[in-house]
């Protein structure tokens, strides 16, 4: 008999999440398990798992839910034996990238998560700069970010690796692991248990799925595959990104991410920087853009060798990169309320002709 979903309190359903649905239009409480297009699979306890639509998204206001979203549902009125997300409760963390296109927008990658587990796989040398980007994502969303060098059965010194990652990562945990040796595999599931949600980050190809798969003793299927229910009581089946782990914990698998654009990640950049980013507070001119003014407190710790000059330009690149983002989101509300204007200008316009074109009837 394979098990379809764990109660609501193995994933972090709460008696403060109660007293919140008790607020809600809630038939149905529960933690999204994957979202795609605005459809939802949502674990609701009681071994069930239904498929829901996004009210939000429907009438294209408020959040979207992600995957780790605590959530309520009720029947949907306008589509007999449907599902709708009611409610989204407050997220106490969030992963989030800027979504991709050109629209300055963000997108969830999981919510309500403890631990980001950063990935790189050690069949390839570190690729600092992504790892980088990285850690600034995972220490943005507020939770803790902890490196994992997955394949570590590949070099024969592993360690190294892992030491010249905590030069640049200070208090992170960083460990090389290995699915096919057990290596640290222990020391990973020591951080999901209980009701932790941890989510995986890196490139397909890493081991993420692997990891998966080894922490809940080979049990979890392939692909994250579920059975959901509707209204009526049919059966389909469903994949799912947000998986509880046999032993407890839970783990979102996220999908293999090529882009890892940032999103308002200032406080995440300060944190992953954080030798940098205290200089920067010190710099002569409180504008200093650190590329060439005197007495520049960041050029100085690349002068004395206290941070290499990679690194530092790596983080002016990223705030460059969210500097860029502010003026877009700017221009791209300038537009939205120019836009607003117009269409408010032509109503008032159409209003006009209509009443002129009355007049003139009457008067016939
Ligand atoms: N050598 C080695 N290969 C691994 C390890 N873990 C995973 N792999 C392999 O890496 C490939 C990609 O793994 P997968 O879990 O699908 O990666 P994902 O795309 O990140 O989910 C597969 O061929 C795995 O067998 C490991 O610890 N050592
Ligand atoms: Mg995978
Ligand atoms: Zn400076």
């Amino acid at each position: 008999m394979t098990r379809l979903a764990p109660d609501l309190a193995s994933l972090g359903w709460t008696a403060k999440l109660d007293r919140w649905a008790a607020k809600q239009d809630a038939e149905l409480k529960g933690r999204v398990a994957r979202t795609h297009r605005g459809t939802c699979v949502v674990f609701v306890g009681d071994n069930n798992v239904v498929t829901a639509t996004s009210a939000s998204i429907r009438s294209r206001t408020g959040l979207a839910p992600a995957t780790g979203d605590f959530v309520t549902i009720r029947a949907d009125e306008e589509n007999d034996g449907e599902y709708l997300i009611s409610a989204i409760a407050a997220r106490k963390t969030a992963l989030t990238r800027r979504a991709p296109g050109r629209v300055p927008e963000p997108q969830i990658l999981a919510a309500n998560i403890d631990d980001v587990f950063v990935m790189q796989g050690m069949d390839r040398p570190v690729n600092f700069p992504r790892l980088e980007r990285l850690l600034v994502i995972a220490w943005d969303s507020g939770a803790e970010p902890v490196v994992l060098l997955t394949k570590a059965d590949q070099v024969n010194d592993p360690d190294a690796a892992v030491r010249a990652i905590q030069e640049i990562a200070p208090g992170v945990q960083c460990l090389a692991i290995s699915t096919h040796t057990g290596r640290n595999i222990d020391a990973v599931q020591d951080r999901i248990f209980g009701t932790r949600t941890v989510a995986l980050i890196g490139l397909s190809g890493i081991g993420k799925s692997t990891l998966v798969n080894t922490l809940s003793g080979g049990e979890v299927q392939r692909t994250g595959q579920v059975r959901a229910v509707d209204r009526r009581g049919r059966h389909t089946t469903v994949t799912r990104d947000l998986i509880p782990l046999p032993n407890g914990g839970i783990v979102v698998d996220t999908p293999g991410i090529r882009e890892l654009a940032l999103w308002e990640a200032r406080e995440g950049l300060a944190k992953a920087f954080p030798r940098i980013h205290e200089a920067s507070k010190h710099c002569k001119f409180s504008d200093c853009t650190h590329h060439r003014e005197p007495d520049c407190a960041v050029l100085r710790l690349t002068r004395e060798r206290v941070v290499n000059k990679r690194r530092v330009d790596h983080y002016l690149k990223l705030q460059a990169e969210l500097d860029e983002q502010d003026q877009q989101k700017a221009e791209f509300a300038r537009k939205a309320e120019n836009r607003a204007k117009v269409s408010a200008e032509e109503r008032v316009d159409r209003r006009r002709k209509r009443s002129k074109s009355g007049r003139r009837r009457k008067r016939r």
